[in-house]
């Protein structure tokens, strides 16, 4: 007999991705605010915590002992856990999306859940990547460049498992679909270069110029509102009860895709070339004065995105009030609990008994089934699940 009700290994992997972002927060967060208060004292209080014995105008000043590097370190401690809060919700709402659309269940929930937790867990031991150049000791170094790549199987992992839901799907290409299509697009592109970065050689290389500014673009900027967006649109009928414009979204994805690698790919040639990050103009150096096509280049494909970000944002609030009305409580036909309750008071909860959860989030597909809802009891001829 299975037990009846909601458990861990019922959650659809959304709520997985919010919960353990959550302890990410709780865990990393304290550690920038006690560097902020620390940096208040050293600006108002005359505590010398990052300021080390400095000369200026060949008068010592009273700081010593303090380290600038010890301020990087705390900072970090939180930053690096910090890209993973902002792509980790991503990464639920991609697993959600991509599994409703393709009328699959996701391919291997519990690795699914297992490569979050190994990212949520190593994320907190890799943050002297960000420091290679910092004079950190080289064999320390090692093992951040070491337990920096471990991170990129639970990513592996990750994509190859969207992958394989799509895979022989029978995908509807929306505009939902497609954003979480693109977002794992946007991840293997950025996850790639993190690769690079992350071996300290390479690093000595690559640091402070622009391949870094691309690779976080194309890995957090891109990819994490990519994942915002699959979710804006797959929710909207459940947030608005009315249906976003599917040709105006669907413009809105390839000019958007498009768009982001004509911004941030070149990026990487840049860096590679060596222009540093962090430089308001370069007319002082002659030798970038080459750049100056490719960097035109790059505005102007930024100006062009950012065009189709206006489709995105008429789309939304024209939705709102004059959008396609919903008629089916389900119009995806998903099998989480959100879209059993009635359209009605679409804010409200469950009229009268609250349902109880039978099964995992992911019966589609099953015994011959389009699909099964959540609160659906299992049958005696079921076959067993999928997990
Ligand atoms: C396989 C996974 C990844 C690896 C191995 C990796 C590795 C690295 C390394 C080594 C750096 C430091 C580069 C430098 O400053 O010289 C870096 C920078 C950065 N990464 Fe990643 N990364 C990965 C995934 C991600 C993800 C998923 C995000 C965000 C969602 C992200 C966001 C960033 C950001 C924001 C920076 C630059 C911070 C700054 O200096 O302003 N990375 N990455
Ligand atoms: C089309 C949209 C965007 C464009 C064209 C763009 C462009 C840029 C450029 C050129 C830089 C480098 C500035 C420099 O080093 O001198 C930069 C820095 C940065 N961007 Fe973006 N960006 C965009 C969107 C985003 C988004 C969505 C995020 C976050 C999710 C983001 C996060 C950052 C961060 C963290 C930095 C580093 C700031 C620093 O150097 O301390 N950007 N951006
Ligand atoms: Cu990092």
């Amino acid at each position: 007999m299975r037990t009846k009700g909601m458990s861990m290994w019922r959650m659809p992997l959304t709520i997985w991705a919010f919960f353990i972002t959550a302890i990410i927060g709780l865990l990393s967060f304290p550690v920038l605010v006690s560097a902020f208060l620390l940096v208040t004292f050293d600006r108002s209080l005359g505590t010398s915590f990052f300021l080390s014995e400095i000369f200026i105008g060949g008068q010592a000043l009273d700081h010593v002992g303090g380290s600038p590097i010890l301020y990087q370190h705390l900072f970090w401690f939180l930053g690096h856990p910090e890209v993973y809060i902002i792509i980790l919700p991503a990464m639920g709402i991609v697993s959600e999306v991509l599994s409703v659309h393709s009328r699959k269940p996701i391919f291997g929930y519990k690795a699914m859940v297992y490569s979050i937790l190994a990212i949520a867990f190593l994320s907190f031991i890799v943050w002297a990547h960000h420091m290679f150049m910092s004079g950190v000791n080289p064999f320390i170094s090692n093992f951040f460049v070491i337990f920096t790549l471990i991170i990129a199987v639970p990513s592996a992992v990750k994509v190859f498992n969207w992958i394989a839901t799509l895979y022989g799907g029978n995908v509807r290409f929306n505009s939902a679909s497609l954003f979480a299509i693109g977002f794992v697009s946007m991840f293997i592109s950025g996850g790639l270069t993190g690769i690079f970065l992350g071996n300290s050689a390479i690093d000595i290389q690559l640091h402070d110029t622009y391949f870094v500014v691309a690779h976080f673009h194309i890995v957090m900027g891109v990819a994490a509102f990519f994942g915002m967006f699959a979710g804006i649109y797959n929710w909207f009928p459940k947030m608005y009860g009315r249906f976003m414009n599917e040709t105006l979204g669907k413009l809105h994805f390839w000019g958007t895709i498009v768009g982001a690698y004509a911004v941030f790919w070149p990026m990487h040639y840049l860096g590679m070339a060596g222009v540093p990050r962090r430089y308001y103009r370069f007319d002082s150096f002659a030798a970038f004065g080459s750049f100056d096509l490719m960097n035109q280049f790059i505005t102007i494909a930024a100006i062009i995105t950012f065009g189709f970000q206006l489709l995105f944002v008429v789309n939304f609030f024209y939705s709102i009030w004059k959008g396609k009305k919903m008629t089916d409580r389900n119009p995806w036909k998903a099998s989480t609990l959100e879209w059993t309750t009635p359209i009605e008071g679409i804010h409200g909860n469950w009229p009268g008994k609250i349902p109880t959860v039978q099964r995992w989030a992911y019966d589609y597909g099953k015994d011959g089934k389009d699909f099964i809802p959540q609160i659906q009891p299992v049958g005696a001829d079921e076959s067993k699940d999928e997990h």
